[in-house]
């Protein structure tokens, strides 16, 4: 690897959230974990943490100067088999920020040092205990929102991502092995496999590379959440609509048009999909200065927005308002709902289909929860936009970037072979490739990437 961190010191975190809690962990990870631990742990069996078996819990106490801190559970990880690669000592305290800090500035004053954001995960990776895929794992499986995104994490921290590269990367390895055989000995007649069989071998490695890249979607997606706007003009029921899917009284709803004066922002889950979903004030003639401060918020959300709701109540004939809105969401992408279909329809169904370039609209009655499932897949088809969802691993945008740079490689890599001009830059271009690859598992990185994966992490982990 071409960089060097000193990793002979002995970092240390409180590893649970802040805040009072049942019990909290103090995770110390280095060579010298056990000897710190030592000095700071008294069991009343007499066993000393550096003598004990590793994967093993012992109860004791935290001791200074003959001060009992407090009555904890000790584990001891010994090196390789721990989760930085190191010794590692996890002490189970009482939770409460008294007693974790008491023990924290404990293990500080003994000779450990305060780790550093992803700390422990970043040695685990130097140590090769996991692949920087898997690193990254780690932080999308303590943010995921929904469900579906933790499956994808803990898919990926498993190693489904890193076992798919590695194997793109041996097939790469074997067109190559072949290439320089054959610039290195043209006359040793080595059977050099014909052109045509290299580039459909170079092929195949371009399809499985096309296809994580097609994952790229769903991985955002499932990672950063889609940002829904509801907008409309007033009174047609836009927060309703957020009650409905939030199934909450969220939304101060009335008859009277312009009760949402400011944005409201909440997260819901829709088919695995974390969305937050924005109630806006209604787009129209302000009546007040709070109005014209809402509408401004409400163009505002409108920009921020992936997907926009454009509500209508369909049992009151199309305004100028309704026309304006449509003008200003042209060109973004957008969920159509005919609201109020429980009363006597009055809007111009023509009209609205010709504004709408026949756009189709989903029929709603928030009044008595009518056509919300189609308002949910509507919704869902606007995020997949047609897409087959649901691959089992979805790549990330720092993945994709080294993807597409492989992928850009590997066509090349096909059009000289194809043309079977010299196999040298055949050759450069396939270990260009696989420089792509080795960026995205981490064997070739540079520490200053390295810095910027890691200080997402939270201190602890
Ligand atoms: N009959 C009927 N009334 C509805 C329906 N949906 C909403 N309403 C009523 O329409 C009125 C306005 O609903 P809201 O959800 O406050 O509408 P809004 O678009 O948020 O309005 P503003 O915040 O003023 O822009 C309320 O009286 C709702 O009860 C529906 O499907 N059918
Ligand atoms: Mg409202």
């Amino acid at each position: 690897m071409s960089f060097m961190v000193p990793r002979e010191d002995t970092i240390v975190a409180i590893s649970t959230a802040a805040g009072e809690g049942g019990i909290a962990v103090v995770r110390m990870s280095g060579p010298r974990s056990l000897e710190i631990a030592d000095v700071v742990f008294s069991s009343p069996a007499g066993k000393k943490p550096s003598m004990v078996p590793s994967h093993t819990v012992h109860f004791g106490y935290i001791e200074v100067n003959g001060e009992r801190i407090d009555g904890v559970l000790l584990t001891v990880f010994r090196a390789p088999a721990s989760y930085t690669g190191e010794d590692v000592v996890e002490i189970s305290c009482h939770g409460g920020t008294l007693v974790t800090h008491r023990i924290l500035g404990l293990l500080l004053d003994s000779g450990a040092r305060l780790a550093e954001p992803g700390e422990f995960t970043k040695r685990a990776f130097l140590n090769g205990r996991i692949d920087l895929v898997q690193a990254e794992a780690v932080i999308d499986l303590i943010r995921a929102k929904t469900d579906r995104a933790r499956g994808l994490a803990l898919r990926l921290l498993d190693g489904a991502l890193s076992e798919r590269i590695q194997a793109i990367r041996e097939n790469i390895m074997v067109v190559l092995t072949a290439v320089e055989a054959d610039i290195e000995f043209p006359e040793e007649g080595l059977e050099a496999p014909p052109a045509g069989e290299l580039s459909a071998r170079i092929d195949s490695v371009i399809r499985d590379v096309e296809f994580l890249i097609s994952t790229a979607r769903e991985g955002r997606v499932l990672r950063e959440g889609v940002k829904v706007v509801i907008t409309g003009k007033p009174n047609v029921g836009k927060s309703s609509l957020l009650n409905a899917l939030l199934q909450e009284k969220r939304a101060i709803v009335t008859s009277i048009p312009g009760t949402t004066t400011d944005t409201i922002e909440e997260i819901v889950a829709i088919d695995g999909i974390p969305l937050s979903l924005v109630d806006t004030a209604g787009l129209g003639k302000a009546g007040n200065i709070i109005q014209i401060e809402g509408m401004k918020r409400t163009e505002a959300s409108i920009e921020e927005g992936t997907i926009i709701i454009l509500v209508f109540d369909a049992s009151i004939p199309l305004s100028d308002e309704d026309r304006e809105i449509i003008e200003k969401v042209r060109n973004k992408k957008t969920v159509v709902v005919l609201n109020k279909v429980d009363l006597p329809e009055k809007i111009d169904i023509e009209e609205l289909a010709v504004l709408l370039c026949h756009e189709k609209a989903v029929k709603t009655s928030l009044e008595s929860m009518r056509g919300m499932a189609e308002l949910k897949k509507a919704m869902r088809d606007a995020v997949w936009e047609g897409a087959g969802p649901e691959s089992r691993i979805a790549v990330s945008e720092r993945q994709r970037k080294h993807l597409e740079a492989a992928l850009g490689r590997l066509r090349e890599a096909r059009s000289s072979a194809a043309a079977g001009t010299s196999g040298e830059f055949t050759a450069m271009d396939l270990k260009g490739a696989l420089d792509g690859l080795d960026r995205i598992t981490g064997r070739k990185v540079t520490g200053d990437i390295l810095d910027r994966i890691f200080s997402r992490f939270c201190i602890g982990k």
